[in-house]
């Protein structure tokens, strides 16, 4: 609220000022002490560095990843999909951000649907979400689990997408917003990677692999300027890197080669901070309302379609809304009966 009634002095506010342009001061601060959920999965074949990329994204070991900090130590591996979570605070702002590690694929004898956990994993969300929403007392403010953010780990290659990849990333793009990343991108070097990139873009638009940011109607100028501009960037060339170094006595999260280091938040070294921009200053409203709108939305429509059609089929367990309703029900489904449906 702006101020308590009867404060307002004439002074201040002339006659004709009503006050509803605070609405979105009053809207901000609800929300702001409601606070914003983020959720991000990583997916990839395995060995590409996902679980450092969460902990460079963290800065804190958080997640155990295959790194080695002794070289008699036993080689680590992501092998079921877990959760990592920080609430993080910014000006009174606070965000939690969780972010889903999940195990490669693509290094078993027989790689056939491997991916099942991880889609499943994301339409579970959307299951559990739409569950919450039509129990008859629903809770005012859902808790929010559905997966904004698929952050699609690609090999440094140089070559393009191997064909597991087209498939993985087919089945994602229907429930979840895609972003793909160039995993270690230190192994490429700078012509390789523009070269590598267009090569990737191409292959998106030849298997009709729909990525996030999509074009919509809705979007203004200021939009489609900046989405333009991240979809020239796109896929994100990232290095993760779990130790920090000192440089001219400063520390800085890096990798230490024979012939340097690696700063990973410097921008002429790699695109982590790119990625990072997107995530948290530019793109995070859009990704979860994207999420809600587009990919929650179908599923829905999907699955209460679904469920209308098995009660009119089979449908005499549940209970008749009203005795004309019951009637109309019957003789939908001895039409469809009679139709062979
Ligand atoms: N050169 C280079 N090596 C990296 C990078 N990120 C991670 N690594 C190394 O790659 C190895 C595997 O990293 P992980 O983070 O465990 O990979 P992962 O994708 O989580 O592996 P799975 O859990 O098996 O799927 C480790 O030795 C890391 O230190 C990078 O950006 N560049
Ligand atoms: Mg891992």
């Amino acid at each position: 609220m702006a101020a308590p009634y009867g404060s307002q002095q004439s002074s201040v506010y002339p006659e004709s000022y009503v006050g509803f342009d605070t609405i979105t001061k009053q809207i901000e601060k609800k929300l702001v002490k409601r606070g914003f959920q983020f959720n991000i999965i990583c997916v990839g074949q395995t060995g590409l560095g996902k679980s450092t990329l969460i902990n460079t994204i963290f800065a804190s070991h958080l997640i155990d990843s295959k790194g080695r900090f002794l070289p008699d130590e036993p080689i680590r591996q992501t092998t079921e999909i877990q959760t990592v979570s920080h609430t993080i605070e910014e000006n009174g702002v606070r965000l939690r951000l969780n972010i889903v590690d999940t195990p490669g694929y693509g290094d078993l004898i027989n790689n056939e649907r491997c991916w099942d956990p991880i889609v499943k994993y994301i339409k579970d969300q959307h299951s559990a979400y739409l569950r919450k929403e039509l129990t008859a007392q629903r809770e005012r403010y859902l808790q929010d689990t559905r997966i904004h953010c698929c952050l699609f780990f690609i090999q440094p290659s140089g070559h393009g997408l191997k064909p597991i990849d087209i498939v993985v990333l087919k089945k994602l793009s229907e429930f979840v917003n895609v972003v793909p990343v160039i995993a270690k991108s230190d192994s490429l070097t700078l012509e390789e990677r523009a070269a590598f990139k267009e090569r990737i873009k191409e292959e998106f638009a030849f298997h009709n692999l729909r990525m996030y940011p999509y074009e919509n109607e809705e979007h203004d100028q200021e939009d489609l300027a900046l989405n333009t501009s991240i979809k020239g960037i796109i896929p994100f060339a990232v290095v993760g890197s779990e130790k920090n170094i000192v440089v001219n006595g400063k520390q800085v999260r890096g990798r230490q080669n024979r012939w340097g280091v690696i700063n990973v938040e410097d921008e002429n070294h790699c695109e982590f901070v790119y990625l990072r921009n997107f995530l948290t200053r530019t793109h995070l409203q859009d990704l979860i309302e994207t999420t809600s709108q587009i990919h929650y939305e179908s599923f829905r429509a999907k699955q209460l379609l679904a469920l209308k059609e098995s009660s009119a089929v089979g449908g005499h367990s549940s209970r008749p809304i009203s005795p004309a309703a019951d009637r109309e029900l019957s003789r939908n489904s001895q039409r469809m009966t009679m139709n062979g449906y």
